[in-house]
């Protein structure tokens, strides 16, 4: 099957620079080739670049980089639709957590109702008006609904917008206040790592797979790195202790492949800066062979 690598080197949504390196760094570490040899044929669209403004603009709001941040994600909605148009299954090499907007606009042309496995330390699901930080990378999750600043919302159309019941999170240990009553309100099942602890991964996943597939056309994985515990992803910006370990996150991503439901992922805030031997990068990679089935051959 046909598979395209489509990177996004931003990290203006982000509060620590260098993730714009991520899609490199990942490239680097193999992808092209761990993916081709389970079977692929990978078509690499290569970047979508994103320039540094020389002041964040924020058109009055309290969103930092807004202009440049809508202005990559409307590219990225296009180029992951144009993917989907030519049978290639889009894999999103981040950049900040703010590109999961476009990539999921773009998929949203083409599975109007899809699922979300989110893996994340965090919520993802602040809007300008709940963020601490007005960093765009903390409310893709928001805007994927439709909440937040119509410059974000409308990427892709305000009609194609994901159904709460249909998201699930895995791995969240960091939620702000702000996001845990916008969770609350909207019924949102959202497995921290008490979850995890508790139930085991396999009971989770069960779970949280079958929350992405009932009455969707298809399952979208966006995998956060910080999700990982520390010990494991030195490179990633915003790390949180007690996260998930190297075989948690891999016995998540496979039982996923196993369902042969998946139509397209995101792998997001490598940040090879702050890495040590770009492993981080090379983490990222053996995950990737994880969800696209390299164990099931
Ligand atoms: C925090 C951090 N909740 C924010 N979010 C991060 O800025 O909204 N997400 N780091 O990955
Ligand atoms: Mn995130
Ligand atoms: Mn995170
Ligand atoms: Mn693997």
């Amino acid at each position: 099957s046909k598979l395209a690598i489509i990177g996004v080197a931003i990290d203006l949504g982000a509060g620590t620079p260098g993730v714009s390196l991520g899609p490199a760094a990942i490239r680097f570490a193999g992808v092209t080739e761990r993916l081709s040899n389970i079977g692929y044929q990978v078509e690499d669209m290569g970047d979508i670049v994103a320039i540094k403004p020389v002041s964040p603009h924020t058109d009055g709001t309290n969103l930092k980089n807004l202009d440049e941040v809508a202005r990559v994600n409307n590219l990225l909605c296009e180029k992951v639709s144009t993917a989907m148009s030519a049978n290639l299954f889009p894999l999103v090499l981040g950049g900040d957590h703010s590109i999961a907007i476009g990539t999921i606009a773009g998929v949203l042309q083409h599975k109007s109702n899809l699922g979300v496995i989110w893996f994340d330390a965090h919520g993802d699901i602040n809007t300008d008006e709940t963020s601490p930080s007005g960093n765009i990378h903390g409310m893709p999750v928001a805007v994927s609904l439709g909440l937040g600043h119509d410059r974000l919302t409308s990427i892709g159309g305000t009609d194609k917008k994901l159904n709460t019941k249909n998201i699930v999170f895995i791995g969240c240990r960091d939620l702000d206040a702000g996001e845990r009553k916008i969770l609350k309100e909207l019924g949102i099942t959202v497995f921290t790592m008490h979850e995890i602890d508790r139930l085991g991964m396999t009971e989770v996943m069960t779970r949280a797979i079958e929350i992405a597939s009932n009455g969707t056309d298809g399952i979208h994985v966006s995998f956060d790195l910080d999700s990982m515990d520390p010990v494991f992803v030195q490179g990633t910006g915003t790390r949180v202790p007690g996260g998930l370990t190297y075989r948690e996150s891999h016995l998540a991503l496979e039982m996923i492949a196993q369902t042969e439901k998946v139509v397209s992922a995101e792998f997001v805030e490598v940040n090879p800066i702050i890495d040590h031997k770009n492993e981080t990068a090379k983490t990222a990679v053996a995950l990737i062979g994880s969800l696209m089935g390299e164990w099931l051959i």
